[in-house]
């Protein structure tokens, strides 16, 4: 639509970049926005590919009723007689909603407000509960309001930065890199690692702590107490502006005084613990940055509390440089926390506790029928859904049949559930699967409205491109939805411009500045008379966006020690460790851990349709310690069983020091789309966090043993296999077709029958075929004309076998001899390739060791210029500067390089 370059903002995870994209000839492309003070111009390898997404293949195009295409209006007069249907016979809470940090601040503040206002019933609730609710839970016990009190500026004037539970390398790359630049200009900086894994981002800290999963609020009680021993509190800060302390210290000291006590239960040395302890007290500008390996617990509240006691001890919150700081994940996790999109939230900031807020919000939205009590939290929700009670659920912008915890309870839920709406770009995800109505939404590109960043900075994403199909924005489908169901008057916006000056004016509504601060944190008075032409121009914006105020004064709240508390006073909690709900035993030993890798978004529905994501890593996978492999009899690249009392599924072991023993970390990103029985989230159970509701994802105990079969396969093909006889299979898209691993307990010649009908093409074709007697391995291929249709390999263990050469082999025009010799002998080919690393210029591992090696480099600059690698997003950067670390370690032993 347009050929201008047009910035708006990345569709993917919270850091919220600023992105420039241009239409040329049907295709987007994009680059960092330099201006946009979230990435200065950076851009990871996920934002890098975002102009791939559009326009690309899998969209859902048009609304279906029971898997047969219908017509918007007919769609939406359905779902409006069904709901009012329901209401009328079994009440407004037998509706529910389920909805995403992936919708546009526009579209979640409709549905929040078409349920709690309009329909009445409460239970509408995110994704969010999975991600943030622990940090929501634990701001609000801290601060009397869920506010995030600094900003990314912070990074740069920090001394010291704690990262607690999060591979910001692979999670929040851009922030990631700022640290690291950061870091370069002043290298007294000092990062450390809060993981019980070995992650890139703790390879590459001046200090990890590998504790024992679970016990952060163990670490952090000893930390409050080492402060108060070693009179390095802020007694000033503590006595004006705090409320709380003495039981606080006394609950830390109870159970944290005994160092040697601490360092073994954190399973890490007394050593470390000091000098983590002693930086925390001796450093004057210290953030902790923190994500799902603090909020991901059955104790996700206190962890987080347990971080912000510890920052008010010393009064380090609220100055530049200073400060405690929950990551979100999603681009627009923060705008779902604004509007209210969650079940114990009204709107804006107005909570249900408060008497003066449901009376304010009714008056607001002209309502009587605004609900007076908090709704189902997610997992509950879904309960309800499977016990019967929740008659019709509308889920939107999620795939909870993946992200969920115990997802096999999910899947019997909305098989039961009278009425299941899902609205999402794309047509296959595994929650389509169940729907009685599945309406196409508009994807990243097409859409425009507003999201909000982890540093509470609002953004625009801009539309580039017609939608697709029949596809519509969320806001649109929901405000029509609440039309047809009489509720006009109300949802009768003209667009989303209208919409978000409406929730502008909520934020602002009697709100009126007391003193210097707003009487609610969440104020964007000066926002409520935009036009709808500054809407469009809008330019990057944090809130507060005070009216009459500096917006420079805004960046940091809490400056000036007044919270959002009744006393106005921070509120020190006391907290004490607890375990993990589910512990382990002897029948399921090992701890299992789960969360993201570099190239993939949560469940794949749209980054696993770009191949050039899909080469980093490409199949599911479990990691386990070599100690437990010996132990467990499980050998590398080998399919494992991995069980947990829930459930029990098939995946491929890798070995790897990255992972102590004793504990286990598989992905949480393949779905039953992509892989037989990848699918992470069938085995966790679904305990909660008391406070927040947030589910355990970390922590599963299970077993593993090998999975007995008789042969595997690699099938490259251009159309998609029918998979349902297959034992084990998974699938990766690769340029001009798909990439297929299988395994069977047939024998290598059986199996071959069976899948030699699916592989030979239409029309007339010519067949090779090879034997390789030393590993067994019988090779196919398949051609028609120049080009190869399909090809397949099969032997008892293919793990001698390197795949990456394969992702490019559909688009080559083969000669029939170079054909021949990829067949026959495809160790020596040039095309032989090793493990992809750099997925902008898909540079390898193996390139990018024999460079070092040979032009014995000694720096990322270098390796970027010799190879290009990291020289476009710069997220394998880090990466390489653990092989670069290890080659200079190897050749300085002589030894092998890996
Ligand atoms: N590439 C990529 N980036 C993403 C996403 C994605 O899907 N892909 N998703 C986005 C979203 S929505 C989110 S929420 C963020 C999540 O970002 P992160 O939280 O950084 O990611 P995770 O991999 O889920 O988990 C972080 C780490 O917590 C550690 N951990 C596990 N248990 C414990 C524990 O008991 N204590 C401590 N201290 N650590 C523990 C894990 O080993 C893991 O390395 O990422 C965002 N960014
Ligand atoms: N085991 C385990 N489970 C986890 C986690 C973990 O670490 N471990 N992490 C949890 C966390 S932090 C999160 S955030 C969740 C994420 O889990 P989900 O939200 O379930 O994952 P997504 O793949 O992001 O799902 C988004 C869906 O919305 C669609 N979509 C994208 N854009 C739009 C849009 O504009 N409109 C509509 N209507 N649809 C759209 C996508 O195609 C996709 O189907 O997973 C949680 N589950
Ligand atoms: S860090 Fe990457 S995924 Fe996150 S917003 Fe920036 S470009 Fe997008
Ligand atoms: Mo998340």
């Amino acid at each position: 639509m347009t050929n201008t370059w047009v910035k708006t903002t990345c569709a993917f995870c919270g850091v919220g970049c600023g992105i420039e994209a241009r239409v040329n000839n049907d295709k987007v492309i994009v680059r960092g926005d330099k201006q946009h003070p979230a990435n200065f111009g950076r851009l990871c390898s996920k934002g890098m590919a975002l102009g791939e997404i559009v326009n690309n293949k899998g969209r859902l195009l048009q609304p279906y009723i029971e898997g047969k295409t219908t017509s918007w209006q007919n769609a939406i007069t359905k779902i409006a007689t069904d709901f009012k249907q329901v209401v009328d016979h079994f009440g407004s809470e037998a509706i529910g909603f389920y909805l995403s940090g992936q919708l546009l601040t526009e579209d979640y503040y409709v549905a929040n407000k078409l349920m709690k206002g309009f329909i009445g019933s409460p239970n509408i609730d995110t994704n969010s509960r999975l991600c943030m609710s622990s940090s929501v839970a634990a701001h609000k016990r801290a601060f009397g309001s869920d506010t995030v009190p600094g900003c990314y500026e912070d990074l740069e004037k920090a001394e010291l930065i704690i990262i607690a539970g999060a591979n910001l390398a692979w999670c929040h790359p851009v922030l990631y890199q700022r640290i690291i630049a950061a870091k370069q200009q002043a290298p007294n900086l000092k990062i450390v690692v809060i993981d019980p894994r070995k992650t890139i981002t703790a390879q590459t800290a001046d200090l990890h702590l590998a504790i024992e999963p679970g016990t952060d609020v163990l670490l952090f009680n000893g930390l409050l107490h080492y402060l108060c021993q070693g009179n390095k509190l802020n007694n000033h800060f503590i006595r004006q502006y705090t409320e709380g302390f003495s039981l606080a210290l006394q609950a830390a000291t109870n159970e944290a005084h005994d160092l040697l006590f601490l360092a073994k239960h954190l399973a890490i040395s007394s050593d470390l613990l000091t000098q983590f302890y002693r930086w925390f007290a001796e450093t004057d500008k210290v953030v902790t940055l923190y994500s799902q390996g603090i909020n991901q617990s059955s104790c996700g509240t206190d962890k987080v509390n347990s971080i912000l006691n510890c920052h008010l001890a010393m009064g380090k919150i609220g100055k530049p440089g200073c400060g405690p700081f929950s990551l979100t994940g999603q681009p627009n996790a923060m705008g779902g926390r604004e509007v209210g999109g969650m079940a114990n939230s009204l709107a804006a900031h107005l909570e249900f506790n408060n008497p003066q807020h449901h009376e304010l919000l009714s008056r607001f939205w002209h309502t009587s029928k605004l609900v007076k009590q908090p709704g189902l939290k997610a997992v509950d929700l879904f309960d309800a859904v499977a016990k019967g009670k929740i008659k019709a659920i509308w889920i939107m912008g999620t795939n909870p049949v993946v992200s969920m915890p115990n997802s096999q309870h999910v899947i019997t839920a909305l098989k039961n559930c009278p009425l299941v709406v899902v609205s999402d770009c794309m047509l296959e995800t595994d929650t389509n699967q169940y729907a009685d109505i599945l309406l196409p939404a508009t994807d990243w590109g097409e859409k425009s409205g507003m999201v909000t960043n982890s540093e509470r900075r609002i953004s625009r994403q801009r539309t580039l491109v017609k939608p697709a199909g029949k596809a519509k924005p969320d806001w649109w489908i929901i405000c029509e939805v609440a039309k047809q169901m009489g509720f006009y008057q109300a949802f009768n916006y003209e667009n989303e411009a209208d919409i978000f000056k409406e929730y502008a004016k909520l934020t602002a509504f009697e709100n009126d500045a007391l003193g210097n601060n707003s009487i609610r944190d969440l104020d964007l008075s000066l926002l409520t008379d935009l036009t709808t032409q500054e809407y469009h121009d809008f330019t990057p914006t944090q809130w507060p966006a005070i009216k009459n105020t500096k917006q420079s004064n805004n960046k940091r709240f809490f400056a000036d020690g007044k919270f959002y508390t009744q006393t106005t006073k921070a509120q020190f909690i006391t907290v004490s460790y607890k375990p993990p709900v589910t512990k382990t035993n002897s029948t399921y030993p090992l701890i299992l851990n789960t969360g993201r890798i570099r190239d993939q978004w949560h469940t794949m529905t749209r980054t696993s349709f770009i191949p050039k994501l899909c080469t980093h890593i490409s199949e599911p996978y479990v990691h386990l310690n070599p100690l437990d492999a010996t132990t467990f009899s499980i050998k590398h690249d080998e399919l494992v069983q991995l069980t947990s009392n829930i459930g029990t599924l098939i995946t491929k072991a890798k070995v790897s020091e990255q992972i102590l023993s004793g504990q286990v970390f598989m992905p949480m990103h393949w779905t039953r789309m992509l892989a037989s029985s990848g699918q992470v989230s069938q085995l966790i159970n679904p305990n909660v966090d008391p406070f927040s509701g947030q589910p355990e994802s970390k922590y599963t105990p299970v077993t593993i043993s090998p999975w007995q079969y008789n042969c595997e396969a690699v099938v490259v093909v251009r159309k998609k296999l029918i998979l349902k006889h297959f034992d084990y299979w998974t699938k990766q898209h690769i340029k001009g077709g798909y990439l297929y691993r299988l395994a069977s307990k047939q024998s290598p010649e059986t199996f071959y029958s069976k899948l030699i009908t699916q592989l030979k093409p239409d029309s007339a074709s010519s067949r090779l075929a090879f034997y390789d007697k030393t590993e067994q391995e019988f090779r196919y291929g398949f051609i028609n004309g120049p080009q190869l249709h399909a090809c397949v390999f099969i032997a008892p263990r293919l793990n001698h076998f390197d795949l990456a050469w394969l992702n490019d082999l559909l688009t080559l025009n083969l000669q029939p001899a170079l054909l021949h010799r990829l067949i026959a002998n495809n160790k020596t080919n040039s095309l032989v390739n090793e493990k992809i690393l750099c997925a902008c210029k898909q540079v390898s591992q193996k390139i990018i060791c024999n460079t070092i090696r040979q032009q014995q480099l000694d720096c990322t600059a270098a390796v970027s210029q010799a190879t290009l690698a990291g020289s476009v997003c710069g997220s394998c950067i880090p990466e390489i500067q653990i092989l670069l670390d290890t080659q200079l370690l190897s050749s300085n032993s002589n030894s092998e390089s890996p």
